[in-house]
């Protein structure tokens, strides 16, 4: 900027002071411009403001005809004069793909708002058919949209996920059940979870007044092995104990209360995980839960506010990817795997059935024989199909492994909720079996083509990516997908608290 000359002559200032005033003329163009651009889809193309009606495609289980109202418009702007030109010549161009972000800024003023007028923005910019345009300008590649519900909605939400999610973590509980994260074992996701989101710095924020969601950081394995009572067979005490620790919260901060722990949430892998939450009725009912024991049977997991959470065997965590990858198809040629134990009701069936044919390898434990020759991994890693029948409990740890090695997974559950259901299309990598149809299984998988299960492997294969945890979380990665899952989830209920 050039300093004021002090002996400027009086043309030179009348010089200055009008490229100021044409600076100003100008830039007030392209915002009126913008403004105009941005307010077209409010104005014209949107149910009226007080009425929106759930999108078909961006929720995962509502009733689409259910109308809920919304407190006010979120952005007023005045009407244009002139009829609106169309969509694509409106758009007010500036260099790179940074129009989408100045377009935005300027009409939402995203800073200005509530944490509740954002996520409201945020529904509406991902409601909105008219924002498609938005993503194929910014498609990075690298997301393949076959594996999505709707790869252009998940786009559009992870990017306002990025840019708006704020999270408080309450630094209440004492260790070791809270704030100690277990990164090993079958239950390593919620470990996992938790430690990466204590050290993340984007999306948490010190100021709670500034958050949209409320993480209760606990543990619930590091639960069990505090307060369960071995052989005594009763939850009570964990159900208590959690009860207490929300009671606590909900009477030291004012958040809880707000909205009944609704914009709360936990993230538990282990079997009990929704148990533990019943002795608090608001708990139970509001808080958003991510569990890997996501069972819609038992009232308490509820699709479209709860986030089914990948279960991720990991046996050495300094090296989370380890033994990754498979064969390709040509040599996969087992049809069917399946080695565990006989817990639950379903995998007994499938034993009766399918022990002894000669196409498949399904076993109880594998035995020792079998193992010597060839190992667990191994056969995931060669198998074409890998069947992932419920235990105790719907959730099984083979899905993810059936990802990790290249298998196609068979889900066996009647009442799960597969992994992160919200966005990803399970139908284009997975085949999912009623319990009673185990004796058609092998036909079943037989009758998949092979063109079709080419498809299905390089799904897989493409999906692998959304499952992994790294000690540094990645773009579009496990941890990434959990929060957005979250996030959607919260998007989805939002208007229905106010
Ligand atoms: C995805 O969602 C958008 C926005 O709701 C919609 O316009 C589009 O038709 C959907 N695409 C598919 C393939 O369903
Ligand atoms: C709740 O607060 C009480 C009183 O401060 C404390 O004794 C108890 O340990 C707390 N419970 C939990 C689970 O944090
Ligand atoms: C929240 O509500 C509970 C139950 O009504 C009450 O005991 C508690 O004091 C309230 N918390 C705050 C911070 O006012
Ligand atoms: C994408 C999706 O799962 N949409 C669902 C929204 O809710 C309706 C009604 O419950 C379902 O039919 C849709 O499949």
């Amino acid at each position: 900027m050039p300093v004021d000359h002090p002996r400027a002559t009086a043309s030179s200032r009348r010089l200055r002071s009008w490229r100021r005033r044409a600076l100003a003329a100008a830039l007030l163009a392209t915002t009126t411009a913008i403004i105009l651009t941005c307010a077209i889809p409010y104005l014209f193309f949107s149910p009226p403001p007080t009425l929106v009606s759930f999108h078909p495609s961006f929720n995962s289980s509502r009733d689409a005809s259910q109308r809920v109202s919304l407190p006010a418009p979120l952005v007023s702007l005045p009407k244009p004069l002139s009829p609106p030109p169309t969509r694509r010549s409106s758009d007010v161009k500036f260099a790179g793909n940074d129009h989408l972000k100045i377009r935005c800024s300027i009409v939402a003023d995203l800073p200005a708002m509530s944490p509740d007028e954002q996520l409201l923005y945020a529904r509406l910019e991902i409601e909105n058919p008219e924002n498609a345009p938005l993503d194929s300008e910014d498609a990075d590649d690298e997301l393949y949209a076959p594996l999505f519900r709707n790869v252009s909605v998940f786009r559009r939400s992870y990017q306002l996920m990025e840019k708006i999610l704020k999270i408080y973590i309450y630094p209440d509980g004492k260790r070791p059940i809270f704030h100690t994260p277990n990164l090993r074992g079958i239950y390593a996701s919620e470990g996992w979870f938790l430690k990466l989101m204590e050290e993340n710095k984007k999306f948490v924020v010190k100021d709670p007044t500034k958050a949209h969601l409320f993480y209760l950081p606990y543990s619930s394995r590091q639960l069990e092995l505090a307060i369960y009572i071995p052989e005594s067979h009763d939850l009570k005490p964990l159900s208590h104990f959690l009860k207490d620790y929300v009671n606590n919260i909900s009477s030291k901060y004012p958040f809880w209360n707000r909205t009944k722990g609704a914009d709360h949430f936990l993230v538990a892998c282990h079997d009990w995980g929704p148990y533990t939450t019943t002795a608090h009725e608001e708990f139970r009912k509001n808080t958003m839960k991510a569990l890997c024991n996501a069972d819609v049977s038992e009232g308490i997991f509820v699709r479209g506010k709860d986030v089914s959470l990948p279960e991720t065997t990991i046996r050495t965590p300094r090296k989370p990817l380890r033994f990754l990858g498979g064969r390709p198809v040509s040599q996969r040629s087992i049809l069917a795997f399946f080695a565990g134990n006989m817990h639950g009701r379903v995998r007994p069936v499938l034993l009766k059935y399918w022990e002894k044919d000669k196409d498949m390898r399904i076993y109880g434990p594998l035995p020792n024989r079998v193992a010597r020759e060839m190992s667990y991994i191994h056969h995931m890693k060669t198998s074409r199909f890998c069947i992932c029948p419920m235990g105790y409990e719907v959730n099984s740890p083979r899905i993810v492994e059936a990802i990790y090695y290249e298998c196609v997974p068979v889900i066996i559950a009647d009442n799960f909720v597969p992994p992160l259901d919200e966005v990803l299309d399970w139908n284009a990598f997975s085949v999912i079996i009623a319990e009673k149809d185990i004796p058609k299984m092998k036909e079943i998988l037989l009758g998949i083509s092979l063109r079709k299960y080419v498809s299905m492997h390089d799904n897989v294969k493409r999906l692998q990516k959304h499952f992994l945890w790294h000690n540094k979380p990645e773009k579009y990665d496990l941890f990434h997908m959990i929060l957005h899952s979250l996030w959607f989830n919260r998007l989805n209920q939002v208007q229905l608290q106010q």
